[in-house]
């Protein structure tokens, strides 16, 4: 079994962490061995992860919550505030893991060499921890396929912001992983800016009145209040898709460095071609295909 996958997770804040679980929960050819949370409040992003595997029938996935602060416990924490908010009631007890998240993911890469995938789509702390607690999950990880960082090397390079929120929020840990040497595939804002979800696509999985999807849309709606548009992007479910079909993205193998100092808001990644680089950069995505995979699966209940 080559397919299974960990998603590291700081799900509550945007919307497309849910989407991405939802979509992993959805497509039968992957084993998820666990879910595990990172940066902030992780008992409540926990929380709100066991509670859609539940809705999604899923009850049998293992969540584990993980580290709160950045690696350096120099950085302000930035929660958007609507956490669970509307899937969540206070008087609800949901349970998750004792189990420390770092602790699950090293045993799990250690126990299962060159079988695991890391799929992180928040901050890095998770996985730098990991590998500064057992360096050798960096030769034993199949792949680290995460959502984070920008390179404006596309064909975009115009529309994008200089850095990404994940890597922003934890530069330190993100240096560490990506001169790590692992093999990793970088997802980030070059492609990601071009998937989004509009509200049309928001009413199709109204429609459907599958539970996971009506938790999915009460998200959505709050998530739509607070950027005030009416799409938004979908970074991290396109992380996910490319275990299911990584035809849709072009990628350059590079070295990427993260360029950080101690000031809030620094940790731009800096991509270098690089034949012998341990990074797959994507570049360009089919948007298409990419919306097709997503509904396809979670309308197939
Ligand atoms: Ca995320």
């Amino acid at each position: 079994m080559t397919n299974r996958i960990i998603i590291d997770t700081d799900i509550g804040s945007d919307i497309d962490d849910a989407m991405a679980l939802a979509l992993a929960m959805r497509s039968k050819e992957l084993v998820i061995e666990g879910i595990t949370t990172v940066y902030g409040d992780v008992d409540l992003r926990a929380k709100l992860a066991k509670k859609l595997l539940q809705l999604g029938g899923r009850d049998d996935v293992k969540v584990f919550a993980g580290i709160n602060q950045p690696l350096l416990h120099n950085r302000d924490i930035w929660m958007a505030g609507h956490e669970g908010e509307g899937v969540l009631t206070d008087y609800e007890h949901i349970k998750y893991e004792h189990d420390h998240a770092v602790d699950f993911m090293v045993k799990t890469i250690m126990d299962h060499p060159g079988e695991i995938t890391l799929i992180p789509i928040g901050p890095l702390t998770n996985i730098a921890a990991a590998i500064i607690r057992e360096p050798k999950i960096v030769e034993h990880v199949k792949e680290i396929i995460l959502m984070g960082g920008v390179t404006r090397l596309g064909h975009n390079a115009l529309e994008l912001p200089k850095d990404e929120h994940n890597i922003r929020c934890d530069p330190e840990a993100a240096a560490l992983v990506f001169r790590s040497g692992a093999p990793i595939v970088m997802v980030g804002l070059d492609v990601t800016y071009q998937v989004t979800l509009s509200k049309d696509d928001r009413n199709r999985l109204e429609a459907s009145q599958d539970p996971l999807n009506l938790a999915l849309v009460k998200q959505l709606d709050r998530w739509f209040d607070f950027i005030n548009e009416d799409t938004t992007k979908m970074h991290d479910p396109l992380t996910v898709s490319l275990m299911i079909d990584r035809s849709m993205v072009k990628t350059e193998k590079m070295s990427v460095y993260v360029d950080y100092d101690h000031r809030q808001m620094t940790g731009q990644t800096v991509a270098l071609p690089d034949q012998n680089g341990n990074v797959e950069v994507c570049l360009e995505v089919d948007s298409q295909q990419f919306s097709t995979i997503l509904f396809d699966r979670l309308l197939s209940n």
